[in-house]
C-alpha cells in the first residue's frame, strides 16, 4: 500500500551526511524536522531588536532531542548484529534508547542515577521493557559502570560518546540551518555531558565546509550546581534541580572547549532560579513547555543580556535550544506553580474561582 505523507526520519533526511549505507537498517520514529519557533513575545519581554528562535526539540518522538542520534545509534547496532544496547542516563538517553531499541527487536538495559530521574523519563524505560538498574551514585558514576561493562560484554553503548550519536545529533543545526536560510549567529544551549554541544558544533562546521557558511557563536550553559567545564574541575556531588545536566563529569568535555573556543563563544553557568524563571517565562509567554534543563538555554541568554555582555545588531539570529519537553518533569510544574482550588460541585462557586465575572 502507497503510504501516503509519510514523515520521514533524520536518517532518510540526511543520509549523504550520515554513516549509513544500504545495509544500514533504518530503525526510525519519524524523528527530527522539529519546529524553528519564532519567539516574538520574549523578545518583547526582553526588550531586544534581534530575532529569538526557539528550537523546539521536546516534540522529538520520545520528547528530547536524543532521538536524532539514537536512530542512527540503534541501526548501526541493529546492522552490527549485536543483541543489546546499554546505556547510563539522567532519564532522556534512556527514554530514546528503550523506545528505539523496541523497534529494532534488540534488548535494552538502562543504567540510571538512584532517585535522580525526572518520573515522565523513567516510566518510558518501564514502558518500552528496558532492564533499568537504579545505583547508589551519581550519573557520571553510572556511566564509569557501563563503560566498564561494554569492555566485557557484546552489548553496544548507546550514550553520546558513541560517534553515530553525535553523527545524527548534527542534524539539528543542519535543520536550523535551512529553516533561517542560513546559519544561526549565536546559539544558545544547555550543556551537560556536552555531547548535544559536539554535534551541533560538527554540523556547523560541515556546512561552513561545504556551503561557505558563517560559524555561529556557541553559547552553552550549565547549572550552577554542576559546572565542571565552567569551574574547570570535576564536580564530585553535582547539584541542580534540573536533573537532566546534573552531570560531575561531562564525557565530551574537551569538544566542548573546542566548541567554544572555535566559534569564539563561552560555556558559563545559570543558576536553578536563573534556569526557573526562564522555564516560566517559555511557559508563559510563549506557551511552550519545556523541561528545566532546556530553559538553561534561555536563562543563559537572559543573563547575558543583564550583563550588558551581549549586543547583537537587529538583524541577528539567535537560536535557544529547547532540548526537553515539559511533560518530561510534570512534578516541577506542580510544585512550583500553585496548585488549583478545589470546590464543591456548584456553578456559583467555580464562576467565582474562575475571574470571569
Ligand atoms: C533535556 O539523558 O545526559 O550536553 O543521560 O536530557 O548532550 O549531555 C541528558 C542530557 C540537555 C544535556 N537537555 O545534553 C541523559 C543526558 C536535556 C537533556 C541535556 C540533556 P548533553
Amino acid at each position: 500500500m502507497k503510504e501516503i505523507n509519510k514523515q520521514i526520519g533524520v536518517i532518510e533526511r540526511y543520509t549523504h551526511i550520515l554513516p549509513v549505507t544500504d545495509k544500514t537498517p533504518i530503525i526510525t520514529l519519524s524523528e527530527g524536522s522539529t519546529p524553528l519557533i519564532k519567539a516574538d513575545n520574549i523578545k518583547k519581554m526582553l526588550g531586544v531588536n534581534f530575532n529569538i528562535y526557539l528550537k523546539y526539540e521536546g516534540l522529538n518522538p520520545t520528547g528530547s532531542f536524543k532521538d536524532r542520534g539514537m536512530t542512527v545509534a540503534v541501526s548501526k547496532a541493529a546492522e552490527s548484529g549485536v543483541k543489546a544496547v546499554i546505556c547510563a542516563s539522567t532519564g532522556n538517553t534512556s527514554a530514546s534508547a528503550s523506545a528505539y531499541a523496541v523497534r529494532a527487536g534488540l534488548k535494552s538495559i538502562v543504567i540510571i542515577p538512584e532517585g535522580a530521574i525526572a518520573l515522565g523519563k523513567l516510566s518510558q524505560a518501564l514502558i518500552h521493557g528496558a532492564k533499568v538498574v537504579a545505583v547508589e551514585g551519581n550519573f557520571d558514576r553510572c556511566l564509569e559502570i557501563v563503560r566498564e561493562i561494554c569492555e566485557n560484554y557484546d552489548v553496544e553503548l548507546v550514550n553520546s560518546i558513541n560517534p553515530n550519536r553525535i553523527e545524527g545529533q548534527k542534524t539539528a543545526a543542519y535543520e536550523i540551518t535551512e529553516a533561517l536560510g542560513d546559519t544561526p549567529d549565536y546559539q544558545f544551549m544547555p550543556v551537560g555531558n556536552a555531547g548535544n554541544i559536539t554535534a551541533y558544533w560538527k554540523g556547523y562546521k560541515e556546512l561552513n565546509e561545504t556551503k561557505a557558511l558563517n560559524l555561529p557563536v556557541m553559547m552553552g550553559f550549565q547549572a550552577a550546581g554542576s559546572a565542571p567545564i565552567v569551574e574547570k574541575k570535576f564536580i564530585k556531588e553535582p547539584k541542580t534541580i534540573a536533573t537532566a545536566i546534573k552531570i560531575g563529569n561531562p564525557a565530551s568535555w574537551e569538544q566542548a572547549e573546542t566548541a567554544r573556543d572555535e566559534s569564539d563563544g563561552v560555556i558559563d553557568r545559570v543558576t536553578d532560579e536563573e534556569i526557573l524563571e526562564a522555564w516560566q517565562d517559555l511557559a508563559e509567554t510563549e506557551g511552550v513547555f519545556v523541561e528545566p534543563a532546556s530553559a538553561a538555554s534561555l536563562a543563559g541568554l537572559k543573563k547575558y543580556l543583564d550583563n550588558g555582555d551581549f549586543n547583537p545588531a537587529y538583524s541577528k539570529n539567535v537560536v535557544c535550544i529547547l532540548t526537553g519537553h515539559g511533560l518530561k518533569d510534570p512534578d516541577r510544574a506542580v510544585e512550583t506553580v500553585s496548585r488549583p482550588p478545589v470546590v464543591s460541585d456548584s456553578v456559583d462557586k467555580v464562576v467565582k474561582c474562575t475571574g470571569i465575572k
